[in-house]
């Protein structure tokens, strides 16, 4: 019997992995947990409670009390907030993973954990296209390198603890669901939805600023199958890479259109702009292919409908009350 714990199940994948591991193990087996309130389908729809990842002592009696087997830790400071709070960043950061592998590391059932990396692990030094999954990795910015160093403690606590964590270097997430906060991919959610709200958006990055992207069911996809995987096939601890299209701004902007052919853009590149650029525009996953039979379904232009039409659903819904 598994009982698994998602940290960060109000923000935007622990959200939506919440209910995709209810619909697997059952809704109450799943404990969805957060410093602030959840949607109310994460609330409702199986156990959920106010649980501080950096509070270690709670965290570990929670764990105790509801048997968890699993944990999957989601709670970060991401790229474009760290940077203004760089060593808030970093102790929220590097603390909440040094916790999850402690308590994985002392409770003898847990016997998998779940902890997202990033694309911002790379740097400027990194080849800028098919980034590969090993390479030079020279991030710039607080939470690349907090990824980084979280990766290294990753394979640490496996290869000395027998802890078997498990890990993915997400692109930017694209999602209608739960929107995301302080990330520097953030523009390819907030584009659509401004698309819809006023046909219009000022984007904080220039217009041919590619980024590896990928369409949240994909992502969700690829985490669920990395976790199924049986140990043995497994070929690293740290965090593969893995990869759904790349896109700049001006690409998005032009499949808008052929759904709001008025729709305008403009664009006011801040501090989020430096950080874009020393990530890599594409990645090479072939290694994560060799685990599972998996690969990214969604290009841009299924992502674009499928953004807009669930957007405009969501709005319609929310004004009329429902
Ligand atoms: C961010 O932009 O900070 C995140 C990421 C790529 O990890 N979405």
């Amino acid at each position: 019997m598994e009982n698994i714990l998602i940290i960060g199940a109000a923000g935007q994948i622990g959200s939506e992995i919440t209910l995709e591991l209810r619909k697997i193990y059952g809704d109450s087996h799943v404990f969805a947990t957060d410093i602030k309130n959840a949607p109310a389908d994460i609330r409702d729809g199986g156990p959920f409670q106010l649980l501080d990842v950096m509070d270690d002592k709670r965290l570990i009696h929670f764990v105790i009390r509801h048997k968890i087997t699993q944990i999957y830790h989601f709670a970060a400071v991401l790229s474009g907030n760290a940077e203004k709070l760089p060593v808030q960043a970093w102790k929220i950061n590097m603390d909440s993973l040094m916790n999850i592998l402690e308590v994985a590391k002392l409770v003898e059932e847990i016997h998998k954990v779940f902890w997202p990396s990033s694309i911002a692990v790379f740097g400027e030094s990194t080849p800028k296209t098919f980034a590969p999954q090993v390479t030079v990795m020279e991030p710039s910015t607080v939470y690349g390198i907090s990824k980084l160093a979280g990766e290294r403690w990753c394979e640490y606590y496996f290869k000395k603890f027998g802890v078997d964590v498990r890990s993915i270097r997400y692109p930017g997430l694209i999602s209608y669901k739960t929107e995301p906060g302080g990330g520097t991919t953030d523009w390819a959610v907030e584009i659509y939805y401004d698309a819809v709200r006023k046909e219009n958006y000022t984007c904080f990055l220039k217009e041919d600023t590619t980024l590896p992207m990928m369409f949240m069911p994909d992502a969700i996809k690829a985490t669920i199958n990395l976790m199924e995987v049986e140990r043995s096939r497994l070929k690293l601890h740290s965090a593969y890479n893995i990869a759904g299209p790349s896109m700049c701004p001006k690409e998005v902007a032009k499949d808008i259109r052929r759904h709001i052919p008025n729709f305008k853009i403009q664009y006011e590149p801040d501090f989020r702009q430096e950080i874009a650029e020393t990530w890599p525009e594409s990645i090479d996953d072939s290694l994560a292919r060799t685990n599972d039979d998996w690969k990214p379904e969604y290009d841009l232009t299924r992502i674009t409908d499928i953004m807009l039409k669930e957007i405009r659903e969501k709005i319609n819904n929310s004004a009329q009350g429902k």
